[in-house]
């Protein structure tokens, strides 16, 4: 782990007199989103102009949220610094991606394995639960005073889904850090429920559906999401790999699982999804992309054959 004080004196020492934007990847979920929040609650505290880049069709993440955030969809300044948060790699930041190599400064705080992001000040721990979990230690050591209700609900909503419900990369630490976070009042259950327990019938529909259709192969299983047919067609590709992947993924006979969605665009996004073998990211990294060691993803423009060829060829080294 990177030393607290090294981020909160980066921080600082931020030039007064230039805006600050702040980024995660594309297809945000909780912790990338909840991880801005919490940065720019820092920042706005040190005096830094402050701004969340959201894609405007993804906006719908922040409705359960009890204070309205405000975000925006493009950068508006010609000098600008740029923090970029639970991504381990540029390319993850989708349309935003320009933005991050026309910033001055650039800094990354992250989650993930791998950093690939050359930002000029990369703060990454990949034994953290979340990227949430990190910036509350950042908060904690910055300013108590600042841990409001909201804040409090924000962090929690990205450390309670990054982790499942703290069903797994959780340590003493995230434990310890939940009960603080739980002591200051939060509505723990309306926030479990609206961010990742509670499913619409044409996510239900969608799971029994999807459970017909698992394919084996000799060392994992896999199945097709055609994006363009219903019930998959009223869902987000985010609510298919968030909900419906780990939905399925609940099956008892699977243990890697290729969660594979053909979208309407004709790419192919894939979540990985391993019990006993810790490769999701290495298979991932296969295809360019990237995670953790039992969950990961990338979109790739390969076919579904190729894909299948090439995890097949990776995993005949495991018997
Ligand atoms: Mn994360």
């Amino acid at each position: 782990m990177f030393k607290i004080l090294n981020v909160i004196k980066t921080l600082k020492n931020l030039d007064d007199n230039l805006p600050v934007y702040l980024c995660a990847h594309s297809s945000p979920d909780e912790d990338a989103i909840n991880s801005c929040i919490g940065i720019k609650t820092a920042l706005e505290y040190l005096k830094k102009d402050c701004y969340i880049l959201l894609d405007s069709k993804d906006t719908k993440i922040l409705s359960w949220q009890k204070n309205k955030v405000q975000t925006v969809d493009k950068v508006t300044h010609q000098k600008y610094n740029f923090i970029a948060l639970d991504l381990n790699e540029t390319s993850r930041l989708g349309k935003f991606e320009n933005y991050f190599k026309n910033a001055q400064i650039t800094i990354n705080i992250d989650h993930h394995s791998g950093n690939k992001t050359n930002a000029t000040f990369v703060f990454s721990d990949p034994k953290s639960s979340s990227t949430c979990e990190i910036v509350y230690l950042i908060i904690n050591s910055l300013n108590k005073k600042l841990f409001t209700n909201n804040l409090c609900s924000s962090l929690y909503a990205g450390i309670m889904t990054d982790t499942n419900c703290f069903s797994r990369r959780i340590g003493k630490k995230t434990l310890q850090i939940a009960q603080k976070l739980i002591n200051n009042g939060i509505d723990y259950s309306y926030i479990n429920k609206q961010t990742l327990w509670k499913r619409t019938k044409e996510e239900l529909l969608s799971v029994g559906k999807l459970v017909e259709i698992i394919k084996q192969e000799k060392n994992f299983s896999y199945v097709v999401v055609d994006q363009s047919i219903y019930p998959f067609n009223t869902l987000t590709l985010n609510d298919l790999t968030k909900k419906i992947a780990e939905d399925l993924r609940k099956l008892d006979f699977l243990d890697t699982f290729l969660f594979i969605v053909k979208r309407t665009d004709n790419q192919i996004t894939t979540k990985v999804m391993t019990n006993s073998l810790l490769v999701a990211d290495k298979i991932a990294e296969i295809f360019s992309g990237g995670g953790h060691q039992k969950e990961a993803g990338f979109t790739t423009n390969l076919s579904i054959t190729q894909i299948l060829l090439k995890t097949k060829q990776f995993l005949s080294q495991y018997k």
